[in-house]
């Protein structure tokens, strides 16, 4: 037996090992309650768990305590790694119960760890989204904003607006003495510069957010083309329903996929035709929507009729990818439109090159050094910052030119979770899974 081997604690749905976390003041006395012992902080034990009622043992597993406040929530903290069946949680929960503990709720153990200043609520919020990550794109993002990429952004602005709102106090404070020019000019260059970063920050064609939710990528074309072939080819299962009947799909029909990494948000749509009835005609509008707000589209056409793809001139060249679907059914070297891909969604020819292409694509625009934001929360602190700069700007008086800048300053807070957010955390912390 030379290999060493591995498995994670839950494979195929089974858990081999589960992991039950206690975080309270009672979490101490359950865990000695449960193994007759309170391990030494910090150092993994072998305990026999017993059910303190009945003197029953329920499992032999590891132990783990850390006292408060060095543990991830700041409060004392057990972890008991049991074995992961049934039966065992259930008469490890019962006992728990029994002993005064209660279930915790989902995010509540970030909450805490928030309250007691172990993260910042960007911190938090990148532990829902790294639970939640479903792609390596997704996971990468919130690694990035766990290790501060956006919250050291906006710390950074914070303490340049408190730079310079020293600076405007001081003038207010001894007015008779004016602020000299150097300082004034340098309060407003820098009140400058901020806004322009701000604004370049948000900027960012909601990429984030984007990264967060799924790119979306539209599949649309002529009747009949292969539309519903090709999401069902790429979504590796029957979502659509395909038929040689010109008007088969009417509604959009949309498959989360992994591409390259990244999570996108494939849809299919109804081929576009003059509508022959209210429904379809609906059909029409909706896919026209959804093609007009993806941020890729396929435009799929059938290769033995060239000029189908036509219809594509009318959408923005950068964005749209044209396909030459059916090329199983060309016969010849039958020339199509520049820059076309030749696949057939019924064989499968040509998806490599497709898929390897669309993952560039969208690899391009997505990979960039710069933190994105990642919550349409953020996004509207930063909005509310930059107006309270661009306000501060044409304020009349130095006190209002400060009040402005705190207000850019408490925006950035709140992003943060340092200025009032006691509003928000039910909002953010509602999403997490349980455990987290
Ligand atoms: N030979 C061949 N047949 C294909 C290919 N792709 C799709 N088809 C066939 O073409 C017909 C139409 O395919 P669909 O995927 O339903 O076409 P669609 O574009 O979704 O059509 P609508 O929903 O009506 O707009 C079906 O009979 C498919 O089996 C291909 O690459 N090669
Ligand atoms: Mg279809």
């Amino acid at each position: 037996m030379s290999e060493t081997i591995y498995a994670p604690a839950t494979a195929g749905g089974r858990a081999a090992i589960a992991v039950v976390r206690l975080s309270g003041p009672l979490a101490g006395r359950a865990l000695l309650a449960l193994c007759g012992f309170l391990p030494p902080a910090r150092v993994a034990k072998r305990a026999r768990l017993l059910d303190p009622a009945t003197g029953e043992p329920l499992d032999q597993g590891l132990v783990l305590w850390f006292p408060g406040p060095r543990s991830a929530t700041g409060e004392d903290v057990a972890e008991l790694h049991v074995h992961g069946s049934r039966a065992i949680l259930s008469a490890l929960l019962g006992v728990l119960r029994k002993a005064g503990l209660r279930l915790a709720l989902p995010g509540e153990f970030t909450r805490r760890a928030f309250l007691n200043g172990k993260l910042d609520l960007l911190e938090a919020e990148a532990i829902g989204d790294l639970a939640a990550a479903e792609t390596e794109a997704q996971r990468r993002q919130a690694m990035a904003q766990l290790e501060g990429a956006q919250g050291s952004l906006y710390r950074l602005w914070q303490e340049r607006l408190t730079r310079s709102l020293a600076h405007l106090e001081a003038a207010i404070d001894f007015p008779e003495e004016g602020l000299p020019a150097e300082i004034e000019e340098r309060v407003r260059a820098e009140r400058q510069s901020l806004e322009r970063e701000i604004r370049a920050h948000l900027a960012d064609g909601h990429r984030g957010e984007r990264l967060r939710e799924g790119i979306r990528v539209a599949i649309l074309g002529p009747p009949n083309a292969g539309k519903s072939t090709l999401l069902n080819r790429i979504a590796r299962r029957e979502a659509a329903i395909t038929s040689p009947l010109p008007g088969t799909t009417r509604d959009v029909i949309e498959v989360a996929v992994d591409l390259c990494g990244y999570p996108v948000l494939l849809a299919d749509t109804a081929g576009l035709r003059e509508a022959k009835d209210p429904i379809e005609e609906e059909g029409l509008r909706r896919a026209l929507a959804r093609a007009e707000e993806a941020e890729l589209r396929l435009f799929v056409f059938d290769a033995r009729v060239a000029e189908e793809a036509e219809g594509a001139a009318s959408w923005p060249q950068e964005g749209t990818l044209l396909l030459a679907n059916k090329c199983d059914l060309l016969a010849g070297d039958k020339a199509l439109p520049q820059g076309a891909f030749r696949i057939s969604a019924k064989t499968g020819q040509g998806f490599e090159t497709l898929l390897a292409a669309l993952g560039k694509r969208i690899a391009e625009s997505y990979e960039g050094a710069a933190p994105f934001i990642t919550r349409a929360r953020h996004r509207e602190a930063l909005e509310e910052a930059q107006a309270a700069l661009e306000r501060a700007g044409s304020a009349a008086l130095p006190e209002l030119e400060a009040e402005d800048l705190r207000l850019a300053w408490k925006s950035l807070g709140r992003i943060l979770g340092s200025a009032d957010v006691e509003d928000l955390l039910d909002v953010i912390f509602r999403d997490f899974c349980l455990g987290k």
